[in-house]
């Protein structure tokens, strides 16, 4: 019998779970200056992520997916995408779209239910938050195929969550981006559960990367608490896709930190030692002990910047509580460029019934 396929999976790590190399390490990771600013952007986007909870919390905003554990995957993705490239995320890529420029007061808008946070002129080409789960791998291959059809060097990068590789939705998108040798890149945050579904009986493959076999795509696995090697597998599957080489899926294997929504419960489902366990391989301690260890971390500056940033936010914060509040059409308003008959007696119907002075998050 002769071997018609042959394939294998490679999971890429550079940082132990403590952070010590355990490989020969990339000529940029010689110098401080990247690794720094992936750090400051994580201890950023972690900083908020707590602030978001506290606001949630005290009824200031509304139900919020937590990013506690993806803060490498955002970071090194939303740092390596070209200003040109097309963004296309999920709910929980927020540090993503500020890293693409989306200021901290739009993503506060958007998870207070104002639709003006996914109407921002920040976004520019960028999709908003796609919350229906693995739609957006389709609307990445849509992007994509603009793309190619205009001759254009430019990558769709799309995100979606370990669960959305059960989706059709997804396996779809990875074929047409095979089929069509498509420039976009897919990325899994495979943070090991969907709600209270864990990975093990989500899907009976050993790893969701080898799914870009059936679709004739690269695939590999990444230590996504590794920001070293994640910036290894994202910048090649991103010059692969420029070059015309055609699509990557890339699955970043991380850690749920958070329950699901600040509307979970994970202890009801979730043993704590698992959580636990996953505390102690978490990317920002890991990449902070690493910078420690070369001389280009102190407590001191960690204080300060965590106090500059504090500070960012809380601005941020105080310029979303004092924004007027959203008229109530924005609810039909933001959904068709033209109004199909029956939204528009609605939407008159809305602003005729309108209790002036309602509150912002009943
Ligand atoms: C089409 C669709 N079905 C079901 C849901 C409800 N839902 C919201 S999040 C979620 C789980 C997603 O898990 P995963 O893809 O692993 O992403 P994670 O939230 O863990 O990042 C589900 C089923 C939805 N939003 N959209
Ligand atoms: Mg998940």
């Amino acid at each position: 019998m002769d071997t018609v396929f042959h394939g294998e999976i490679h999971l890429r790590r550079y940082l132990s779970d403590q952070g010590k190399p355990e490989q020969v390490l990339p000529d940029w990771t010689h110098s401080p200056e990247r690794l720094v600013r992936y750090y400051r952007n994580m201890v950023l986007v972690r900083q908020l992520d707590y602030k978001i909870i506290a606001l949630q919390r005290t009824g200031q905003i509304g139900t919020y997916a937590s990013l506690l554990g993806s803060e490498a995957i955002d970071t090194v993705v939303g740092d390596l995408m070209a200003a040109d490239d097309v963004l296309v995320p999920y709910y929980r890529n927020h540090a993503l779209q500020m890293l693409r420029g989306l200021p901290i007061e739009d993503v506060l808008c958007y998870w207070g239910g104002d639709e003006r946070g996914s109407a921002a002129a920040a976004l520019g080409d960028d999709f908003p938050n796609a919350v229906p789960i693995a739609t957006q791998s389709l609307h990445a291959a849509g992007v994509a195929s603009a793309f190619k059809v205009r001759g254009e060097k430019r990558v769709a990068v799309t995100l979606c969550g370990d669960g959305a590789t059960s989706k059709g939705d997804f396996l779809e998108a990875l074929n047409v981006a095979g089929a069509w040798q498509l420039p976009v890149v897919f990325v899994v945050n495979n943070n090991q559960w969907a709600i209270s579904v864990p990975r093990s009986i989500q899907c009976g493959a050993q790893t969701l990367a080898q799914k870009a076999f059936g679709a004739g795509i690269r695939g590999e696995q990444v230590d996504g608490n590794d920001v070293i090697a994640l910036h290894e597998a994202v910048s090649e599957a991103l010059k692969h896709a420029r070059e015309g080489k055609g699509a990557t899926l890339i699955e970043a294997v991380s850690y749920r930190l958070s329950d699901h929504t600040t509307a979970d419960d994970a202890t009801r489902y979730r043993a704590s030692e698992e959580l636990k366990a996953a505390w102690e391989r978490e990317p920002v301690k890991r990449l902070q002990t690493f910078l420690h260890e070369q001389g280009w971390w102190d407590e001191r500056q960690e204080q300060a910047w965590i106090e500059e940033v504090g500070q960012m936010i809380q601005t941020s914060v105080d310029a979303y509580l004092a924004r007027p509040q959203q008229p109530i059409e924005h609810l039909i308003d933001y959904l068709y460029a033209e109004l199909p008959n029956a939204l528009e007696e609605q939407r008159e119907r809305l602003i005729r019934n309108a209790q002036p002075g309602g509150s912002r998050h009943e």
